[in-house]
């Protein structure tokens, strides 16, 4: 059976250049118009003029080709069009579409096949497995440049796709549809008990991640700490930093440390989503990480794409935190101010309802109001007093 789809969830992203030759030659307008003739959607494009070290990166797997240096000073000879094309095998499709490497063995039809002659002069990139796409896509898009949106054609393009649900009253239904029924960018209303002056760190009730199963915690590569599985029964606390290395981090990764400490039965991971592995390791090697729960590395942004495809929105916002039940479904899910401790707005209240076996996982039924019912009180401590000034110098 097809899996269902609602028209705003991403599907496989792939990275498309259009190189200097495309660019002189007035051939981009062609190029886009197949992607976009093929059902492909368009999520993000720029022309650009990129450093040479920035192109190094993008091919540092063919540093060691005698065609190497020649290939940076082309790519270096005009502006380039980038751009992020989605939908099923995007990836796979998007080089066939492209044809062979050389020109020459590019079949009839392709876009190399049928304009340009030359390896050297072959006018166009495509990512060559879906773990390059995302990391091409992110060495050249920032995460605001990356669109998430309905197409009004998905329904004529995919057999699979459903309606996004629309729900009486709610912030899906006014004023965010277009024409077509289609939801862009829905707004997401707050818990009751989310402190909304601070609009960072909101928690969501109409949030589509709450509910689903967490993704696979098995591609994160574990830096501190044994791999977690999900739905053996423990309660988790699944956290992402973005700079994980930076003082200001610090006040939500003792919050964490603090929870873990108290609470033995549950399992919490902190996982860098900064893109420098080595970054993350110089840390750990410093010494200076005060986490003793374990500690993972997001290669590639696998779990964090995860999550945003599940939430449905645009971007993760770190420090973000996603409580999972021992089931292991996401029942609640929350963004942080970086320099907030970790266990204010709610957070630590929701995990204590989880503890006491309450569901808080039902976004249109009543959540439990934060602080109902606990009988425990949960004290703040200024995290900072316990942070050294030599701390902060990096
Ligand atoms: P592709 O662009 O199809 O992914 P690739 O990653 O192997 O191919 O190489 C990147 C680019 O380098 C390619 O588009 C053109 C250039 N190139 C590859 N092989 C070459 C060769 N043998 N001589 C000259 N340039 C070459
Ligand atoms: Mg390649």
């Amino acid at each position: 059976m097809l899996q269902l789809h609602t028209s705003n969830m991403p599907r496989e992203r792939t990275y498309i250049m259009i190189k200097p030759d495309g660019v002189q030659r007035g051939i981009v307008g062609q190029i886009i118009a197949r992607f976009e003739n093929k059902g492909f959607k368009l999520v993000a494009m720029k022309l650009c003029s990129p450093t040479k070290e920035h192109l190094e990166t993008h091919y540092a797997d063919l540093k060691s080709k005698k065609f190497f240096p020649g290939l940076i000073e082309y790519m270096l000879m005009g502006p380039v069009c980038c751009m992020v094309w989605e939908g099923d095998n995007a990836v796979k499709t998007g080089r066939v579409m492209l044809g062979a490497t050389n020109p020459a063995d590019s079949a009839p039809g392709t876009i190399r096949g049928d304009l340009c002659i030359h390896v050297g002069r072959n006018i166009c990139h495509g990512s060559d497995s879906v773990e390059s796409a995302n990391a091409e896509i992110n060495l050249w898009f920032s995460e605001a440049e990356q669109n998430t949106w309905g197409h009004h054609s998905e329904g004529w393009v995919y057999e699979n796709v459903e309606e996004p649900k629309q729900e009486d009253g709610g912030a899906a239904a006014s004023g965010t549809s277009n024409t077509v029924g289609t939801t862009v960018h829905a707004p997401l209303t707050a818990y009751p008990g989310a402190n909304e002056a601070f609009n960072e760190y909101i928690t969501y009730s109409d949030d589509a991640s709450i509910g689903q199963d967490c993704p696979d915690l098995s591609s994160l590569k574990m830096v501190q700490g044994d791999a977690l599985k999900t739905g053996d029964g423990r309660v988790k606390i699944v956290f992402f930093w973005g700079k994980y290395l930076k003082w200001q981090c610090w006040p939500t990764m003792i919050g964490m440390c603090e929870i873990a400490e108290k609470h033995p039965e549950i399992d919490v991971v902190g996982i860098a989503a900064d893109k420098k592995e080595k970054d993350v390791l110089r840390f750990m090697e410093k010494g200076e990480c005060r986490a003793d729960c374990p500690l993972a590395f997001d290669m590639n942004w696998v779990l964090k794409d995860a999550f945003r495809n599940l939430m449905k929105v645009g971007a993760l916002a770190v420090p973000h935190a996603f409580l999972i039940n021992g089931e292991g479904k996401i029942v609640w899910r929350q963004a942080y101010s970086a320099g907030y401790q970790f266990a204010t707005m709610g957070f630590y209240e929701q995990l204590l309802h989880v503890l006491a076996g309450d569901d808080i996982s039902n976004p249109n039924g009543p959540n439990p109001e934060p602080e109902e019912d606990l009988g425990e009180e949960v004290e703040s401590k200024d995290v900072f007093a316990c942070q050294e000034v030599a701390d902060a110098i990096w």
